[in-house]
């Protein structure tokens, strides 16, 4: 693809000199502090990773290349008649730094177009993928199953040179992404409908053939659009980014090192909280008999969680310290979209009590909801009902972001990741509490 690579080759070699200039006249100041604290508690707030694709202020959430997501929303073209840009016009954004014209956008299409057609391997593995499996670790495999068509791994065996590593992952990253809805609503299918698959449209963007494929009609095109676009990208340290990161550190390629951070996001504290938001509340609609819930039914049901020793899923973040806009934009979505939708009115009750209860605990740092919140109760309301199948979704946002983030790894050259780890009985010793022998 001419158009996006050569600009991005172009972008690589102005950027370059500054990753060196910093590494070379300024590699010992000092940036931020290791405390016994930070290390022991999952190294929070430690400013030790880096990456230019997405900034995570707590108070302001995401920016995607210096941009809100109010801005990107607005400033990203959209299709003809759509309330939601292109999914492709934010891989643009995430890869370039650049706003695409509707011309680039339409390159990125016709060229997702050209490498969307799965390998019979992949449906193989799927087919193969056994009973009970949940759709997460399916997806996973089906990706890894991709990892013999890496031109990375091809290139490398052919003794490419390292500052050139960066291009064959472009090719793997772009034959990644054209290919994830194919899988995951292959997934969906073979999962919970029989198998009875619908062909991608050829004529669609990224957003609607994915709404196509999952046969649901519009706005689901706008809620997939939305859905991706919001999911990209959280800056490096989150579980799913920094795994991916840190697997390619060792120049395994975008197969491996996105099954890898798909893996990360399938915990229930980080990608799979969305899964575990429309459980919680199904389980109380049970408790419910089926009847609207009061704010008293609500705060009863947050308090039995907390007592149970559980986190309410959907709520609280590593570093946010404000309501997610992620949160925010789905919530104004659905007040336009679903606002009779039953369910709905669970998460406007939540919105209300959970803040105010979790402060009330005093434990979570931050009290506010986060994405997960509000993004199932979306897709319930259109039809997706399967909840296991949730977390495929983030992820195939998520996979935008890993991707932009892996080609720019390889174009600065970034080293392995290897930090160092100590013992128990170091700290002791450090501090004075034991002496050494
Ligand atoms: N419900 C109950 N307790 C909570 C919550 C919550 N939603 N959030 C934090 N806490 C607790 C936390 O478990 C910890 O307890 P303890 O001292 O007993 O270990 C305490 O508050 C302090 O935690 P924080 O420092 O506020 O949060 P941390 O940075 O460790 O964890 C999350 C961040 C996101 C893992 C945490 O807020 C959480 O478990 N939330 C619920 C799960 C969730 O929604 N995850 C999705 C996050 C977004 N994403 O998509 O990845
Ligand atoms: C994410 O989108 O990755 C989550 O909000 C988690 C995080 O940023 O730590």
């Amino acid at each position: 693809m001419a158009g996006l690579k050569d600009k991005l080759r172009q972008k690589i070699e102005e950027w370059r000199p500054r990753t060196k200039r910093l590494v070379e006249e300024f590699g010992d100041v000092v940036i931020d502090q290791v405390t016994i604290e930070k290390v022991i508690g999952g190294m929070r707030d430690l400013k030790v990773l880096i990456t230019d694709i997405s900034y995570l202020d707590p108070n302001e959430g995401i920016r995607y290349r210096g941009h809100t997501l109010t801005e990107v929303m607005e400033l990203l073209p959209k299709p003809k008649g759509a309330e939601m840009p292109y999914v492709e016009g934010v891989w643009y954004l995430l890869l370039t730094g650049d706003v695409p014209t509707q011309e680039e956008i339409e390159e990125v299409i016709d060229e997702f177009q050209k490498r969307r057609i799965l390998p019979k391997v992949v449906y193989e593995v799927i087919d193969a993928s056994p009973c009970c499996s949940h759709p997460m670790t399916i997806f996973a495999s089906a990706i890894l199953a991709l990892h013999r068509e890496s031109f990375f791994v091809k290139k490398y065996n052919a003794g490419i040179s390292k500052s050139l590593y960066w291009d064959p992952m472009y090719e793997d990253a772009m034959g990644l992404l054209a290919k994830l809805p194919e899988i995951a609503t292959y997934i969906y299918a073979k999962m919970y409908r029989d198998g009875r698959r619908i062909q991608s449209n050829p004529n669609l963007d990224f957003g609607a053939n994915f709404a196509w494929m999952m046969g649901i009609n519009p706005p689901y095109d706008d809620v997939s659009r939305m859905h991706f676009i919001l999911h990209a990208d959280h800056e490096s340290g989150n579980v799913s980014a920094h795994t991916g990161h840190l697997v390619a550190s060792s120049l395994s390629d975008v197969y491996l090192s996105t099954a890898a951070m798909i893996n990360g996001l399938a915990g229930p504290l980080h990608g799979l909280a969305n899964q575990e938001v429309l459980r919680w509340l199904q389980d109380l609609r049970e408790k419910l008999g089926g009847d609207d819930p009061t704010e008293a039914d609500i705060r009863q049901y947050v308090w039995d969680t907390l007592h149970q020793g559980h986190v309410i899923p959907g709520y609280g973040h590593a570093v946010l310290r404000k309501t997610d806009p992620r949160y925010l934009i789905q919530r104004e979505f659905s007040q336009k979209h679903l606002a009779d939708d039953p369910l709905f009115k669970y998460t406007d009750l939540l919105f209300k009590v959970v803040p105010e209860i979790l402060t009330e605990q005093g434990k979570a740092k931050n009290p506010w909801p986060n994405v997960d919140a509000q993004s199932g109760i979306i897709q319930w309301h259109y039809g997706v009902r399967e909840y296991d199948f949730y977390t495929v979704l983030f992820g195939i946002g998520r996979a935008i972001g890993i991707c932009a983030n892996l080609i720019w790894d390889r174009a600065l050259m970034y080293p392995l990741e290897r930090p160092k780890s100590i013992t128990t009985e170091m700290l002791e010793e450090l501090v004075g509490i034991k002496k050494k022998v």
